[in-house]
């Protein structure tokens, strides 16, 4: 039962649906036109849909199919909710595609898309099934507007073996004027997004129950956002930025600004863009049927400071329960996000979804002109926005006061009797000297043919430009005086020196340690040398699954699907580390051998994709290290350590290690 040319939209599919005609939509039902099917004389398949009763989308519809959506607009949640539960309640697979095959040409598209992908990603009939990235589906939401004008002319114009590739310029949004610009490599890197859209569809917090409610989501959606926010700052510090501000004063006038440069295919309207100054002011927008005023956003992150001054909340019987040190961090984020686990919405509120949402439409919060949300708004485009950090780093500040709040780890916690790290080093291939890392440019080439509002004949290719790093190995020697065992290789680099050049505080260069990898080691007794290639951090997958459909140097023409879902959720290798300087940046790389006894998670999880565990969990398993995540950063250090070294115990190691930049670019082989 395909559902995957479910996904395609304005006929790109070369799969026709054969509807029963009282599928039809009301528009061509009189004329015996069958969407579904409209294409059929190209098609390479003609499936026939089954005859259902046809459901009741009166909560679907009501979000008309040329609006932009957001889930953190509640209108559109709700509709998204009741569209994921009438997929999710299909008896079996035949009765789902029908259901799908009869909403697609009713729902809004993105909407449509979205609930599509949850669902398939949550039935257990359809969890091997694959669905396509949103980058290919909806490439408005991730591409210069101008490339799709170019990409009409080229598909038109040019046979499709002689066609080259649309380039989309490193600088398109703005110019060296704006200072955060100088980090629109990262914030509006194809993969970056890709991946935040991926990691919220991966972890949804509304729904069904039973997607929402995953091991550990909570703690994930801080872990995750902090590390993202590492990886932010760290760039920002490379590019003599000063780490983000936090939004704090919801009454202040903003001095971000944003012009995104997308249009909306669906909604055939620009992502509108915010000036410098802006001031939130209350909502109220009546066609979304939605109002909320700032004080209500001041509230619910009021009340989430109380919660953490008390190390308790209020649960929905008004009771007291307290947050505890490692549960503590789940229902917090819970409440924070918030997600349907939130204990008390009513009392808590929506705290970061609110900001999501009302700061995309400062713009026109009454609707007086009609305009949609900004880019902040949704999830697939909101890292773009320089709006996102100071936002995110007030979110990730308040989880960091509770983390303040816990006991800190004691030697005993962070040890492991008998092992010893005895050296640690970073080899970068073709590159003499050890530690040294090395970054680039490079352009690759994705074929957004399938996105496209207009059918070209063959592929069009988009190339642009983003950061990649030579290949490296960690070579980590460990003497373990004991007899063979496990144990957990936590590796994390974070800069040695701050904004002005002085030795970073460990209590400040915590909350900027990336981590790169983490990995189960056996140790033999005696000395053991383990060598882990960059390529193999289970935070990333590789650049071919980031963009799926690409294939370098060579047109693609129906390139076979991978499987995507979970396998699809992970952060982009290419920007593993950080862009470095020109003379190079100096960092500390820190490796630990923690102790398995209290990493372990006893399950399997053969056939399952684990690649980018790290940042994304385990399909419908639990997340595979019992710590606390971000262990051994993730609370404030013991009394006395101030630095790195001090913090050390035998199973751990730091070593210097320094991030060059070449500022040249590498361009695709077939050039
Ligand atoms: Cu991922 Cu605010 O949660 O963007």
């Amino acid at each position: 039962r395909p559902l995957e040319p479910l996904f395609k939209q304005k006929g790109e599919s070369k799969t026709a649906f054969n509807l029963p005609a009282k599928f039809y939509t009301e528009r061509y039902k009189s004329i015996g036109v069958n969407l579904g099917s409209r294409f059929q004389n190209e098609a390479n398949d003609v499936i026939d849909v089954q005859d259902i009763p046809v459901p009741d989308l009166s909560g679907i519809t009501n979000l008309a199919r040329d609006e932009n959506f957001s889930l953190f607009i509640p209108k559109h949640r709700n509709s998204a909710t009741n569209l994921i539960n009438l997929f999710m309640g299909a008896k079996n697979l035949d009765e789902f595609q029908s259901l799908a095959a009869y909403c697609r040409d009713r729902v809004n598209p993105y909407l449509f898309n979205y609930c599509l992908s949850v669902a398939i990603l949550h039935r257990p009939d359809t969890k091997d099934m694959d669905i396509p990235s949103l980058m290919e589906v909806f490439p408005d939401k991730y591409v210069d507007s101008q490339v799709f004008q170019k990409a009409r002319e080229e598909s038109y114009v040019v046979d499709e073996g002689s066609r080259v590739p649309i380039e989309i310029p490193v600088d398109y949004t703005a110019s060296s004027l704006e200072n955060e610009h100088r980090i629109a490599y990262f914030t509006e890197d194809l993969g970056v997004n890709a991946h935040h859209w991926h990691w919220h569809l991966v972890y949804p917090f509304s729904g069904p129950m039973e997607i929402v409610n995953k091991d550990r989501r909570g703690e994930l959606f801080f872990y995750f956002h902090h590390q993202l926010m590492a990886r932010y700052n760290v760039e920002r510090l490379c590019n003599g930025l000063a780490r983000v501000r936090r939004l704090t004063n919801y009454r202040e006038a903003i001095p971000e600004s944003y012009y995104p440069k997308l249009d909306s295919l669906v909604a055939n309207r620009t992502y509108p863009g915010r000036p410098s100054g802006m001031v939130l002011q209350d909502v109220n927008r009546e066609r979304d049927q939605w109002k909320i005023d700032i004080q209500d956003f001041e509230t619910a992150r009021d009340r989430v400071f109380e919660a953490i001054q008390e190390t308790a909340y209020l649960d929905a019987n008004g009771i007291k329960q307290p947050l505890t040190e490692y549960e503590g961090i789940d229902i917090l984020g819970n409440i924070i996000e918030a997600s349907s686990l939130t204990p008390n919405r009513n009392y808590y509120g929506d705290w970061h979804n609110y900001g999501h949402s009302m700061l995309g439409v400062i713009h026109d919060p009454d609707l007086r002109h009609l305009e949609s949300f900004g880019t902040i708004g949704d999830p697939a485009t909101s890292m773009r926005d320089p709006i996102f950090y100071p936002f995110h780093a007030a979110v990730n500040d308040t989880f960091l006061k509770f983390k303040a709040t816990i006991p800190r780890y004691t030697t005993a916690q962070l040890g492991y009797d008998g092992v010893t790290v005895t050296s640690c080093a970073i080899q970068s291939q073709n590159v003499k000297e050890p530690n040294m890392l090395n970054t680039f440019w490079q352009q690759s080439d994705v074929d957004m043919s399938r996105g496209l509002d207009f059918q070209p004949r063959g592929s069009v290719f988009v190339r642009f430009t983003h950061l990649q790093h030579q290949p490296f190995n960690y070579v980590i020697k460990v003497n373990n005086a004991g007899g063979a065992r496990q144990g957990t290789c936590r590796i994390f680099i974070g800069p040695k020196f701050d904004e002005s050049g002085n030795p970073m505080l460990l209590i400040n260069q915590k909350d900027l340690l990336i981590e790169m990898d983490r990995f189960i080691v056996n140790l033999s007794p005696g000395e053991n040398i383990i060598t882990q290639a960059s390529t193999q951090s289970s935070l990333t997958i590789p650049f071919e699954r980031t963009f799926r459909n690409l294939e370098l140097g060579r047109p693609t023409g129906g390139a076979a699907l991978e499987q995507f879902n979970f396998c699809g959720c992970g952060w982009p290798q290419h920007l593993l580390i950080p862009k470095g300087t020109p003379e190079g940046y100096a960092c500390e790389m820190f490796v630990m051998i923690s102790d398995i006894a209290g990493d372990r998670v006893d399950q399997s999880i053969e056939g399952q994709c684990s690649d980018a565990s790290v940042y994304c969990g385990i399909r419908d398993r639990k997340y595979p290290d019992r710590r606390s995540m971000g262990y051994p950063f993730d609370r404030v250090p013991r009394d006395g350590v101030d630095t790195l070294e001090k913090f050390l115990t035998p199973n751990m190691r730091v070593q210097d290690v320094t991030i060059r930049h070449f500022n040249r670019t590498v361009r695709p082989k077939r050039n």
